[in-house]
């Protein structure tokens, strides 16, 4: 028995499922998972000495890859100092001070410990701001696990086939209006059936929880349009794409101003951390300078916030986009040439160092066409990837990342590995 099957029978012992977050134990794709004792760069070391490239890259945080030095530098300095004060500290003043150079919508920011914590604040800032109890939100896009999010909610929600959690009650579930992702007309009859009652609509601008999907040209800014005009809160939840797909977000991308964004992962450099800010005139309601409460033991943390930093200041030192976009291309290209070759339809949606791949002859546009992807057929090719040393997410309805660690060898590596893999299956 392998050293992981060991710890994850342990494991299965005490924590359910084996797992601290679903999606890791590997129930839409089979089998066990690994457990991995170490991860510099690109690469993870399984308990077992297995080295793999690693394209989840913690679901996002990893841009820079594992354990950067400099990420890691910055750990070591701030805990010289402690680990946590429960006081104001330094280092929440510069990671305000970047996250508002990094995305200039966002005048005023709140930091929590996880993206979870910062949409189900944003929902709560934008309920209290309108004084309006529903909110709008898009079929597979996943929000982290608030009850009021929970709901035809994508990631591990969707992966283990509970888009919608039990213990939501129904009075909960009743405020949240789920609508089809790049549908116009769907929101358009959500605004007039419910006039004046939507106090937000919070989206994943680009999603990344149902696979990745990119939003139809027109859509973001009519969204944002219909949003302005029925006084409803516009909430970017770019806590998977803020400073990656750009330095300044999807929001940079597409040239649109949300009026609150959310973020985490990257701002935490592989700590726990999440974000929530936009405009000054709805975040001086927060407490305690407003009437809407939030708060958080570890808000803030020291060594969270230097990792947070350091990321960030690479980040602006190596403007990595670019590159992480050519890399991008580079996994698509293989992918769809191997699939050409053995004829099995496909579609690999990618921008920078996201994308997905769903096996299906149609463009994948919302969470209905994301469901046409053979997800047993994406179950036997993750496999096929492992045993050849290449992790991808273990479910269809997630997102791949590429990390500036990933240098051009191991995308070969991997280009050849999800050939090879196509043409095995
Ligand atoms: P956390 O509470 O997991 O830090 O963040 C929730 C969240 C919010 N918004 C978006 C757009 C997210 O992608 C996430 C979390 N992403 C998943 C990966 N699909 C986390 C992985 C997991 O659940 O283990």
């Amino acid at each position: 028995m392998s050293v992981s099957d060991q710890l994850f029978t342990r494991a299965k012992q005490l924590i359910p499922g084996g797992v601290n977050s679903p999606v890791r134990a590997f129930r839409s794709v089979g089998g066990t998972p690994f457990f991995v004792k170490a991860a510099r760069g690109a690469t993870l070391v399984t308990a077992d000495d297995r080295e793999l490239i690693d394209f989840v890259c913690t679901w996002g945080p990893a841009i820079h890859g594992h354990n950067h030095p400099r990420i890691k530098a910055a750990i070591a300095t701030a805990l010289e100092h402690g680990t946590s004060f429960g006081t104001p500290n330094p280092y929440e003043v510069e990671m305000a001070e970047l996250i508002v150079k990094f995305v200039p919508s966002i005048q005023k920011v709140r930091m929590c410990n996880s993206g979870t914590e910062a949409t189900m604040s944003a929902i709560r800032l934008a309920r209290g701001y309108t004084k309006r109890d529903k909110i709008i939100k898009f079929s597979g896009c996943y929000h982290g696990h608030s009850d009021s999010l929970l709901i035809k909610a994508g990631s591990g929600a969707l992966t283990h086939g509970h888009p919608d959690s039990a213990g939501v009650p129904a009075s909960f579930a009743a405020e949240t209006v789920v609508l089809p992702f790049n549908d116009r007309g769907a929101l358009a009859a959500a605004f007039a059936a419910n006039q004046g009652q939507i106090a937000c609509v919070i989206l994943e601008a680009y999603c990344g929880n149902v696979g990745f999907i990119m939003p139809d040209p027109g859509y973001l800014a009519f969204v944002r349009a219909l949003t302005a005009k029925h006084g409803t809160v516009l909430i970017f939840d770019e806590v998977m794409t803020g400073f990656r797909i750009a330095k300044g977000g999807v929001q940079e991308r597409e040239k649109i101003t949300p009026d609150l964004t959310c973020l985490g992962k990257i701002i935490g450099g592989g700590l726990p951390v999440g974000a929530f800010g936009g405009r000054a005139d709805i975040m001086d309601l927060v407490a305690p300078l407003g009437p809407v409460y939030q708060a958080g033991t570890l808000s803030g943390n020291p060594l969270a916030m230097a990792a947070g930093i350091a990321g960030l200041q690479l980040l602006e030192e190596l403007n990595p986009y670019p590159r992480l976009d050519e890399l991008g291309r580079q996994l698509r290209d293989a992918v769809l040439a191997a699939c050409r070759a053995k004829g099995i339809p496909v579609q690999v949606p990618q921008c920078g160092s996201m994308f997905s791949i769903f096996f299906t002859p149609t463009p994948v546009r919302d969470y209905a066409t994301a469901l046409n992807g053979d997800a047993k057929l994406f179950g036997r090719f993750f496999h096929a990837c492992l045993a050849r040393g290449v992790y991808l997410a273990p479910s269809a309805y997630e997102a791949g990342f590429i990390s500036t660690a990933h240098d051009g060898a191991a995308i070969a590596k991997a280009c050849d590995v999800l050939a090879e893999s196509i043409r095995s299956l």
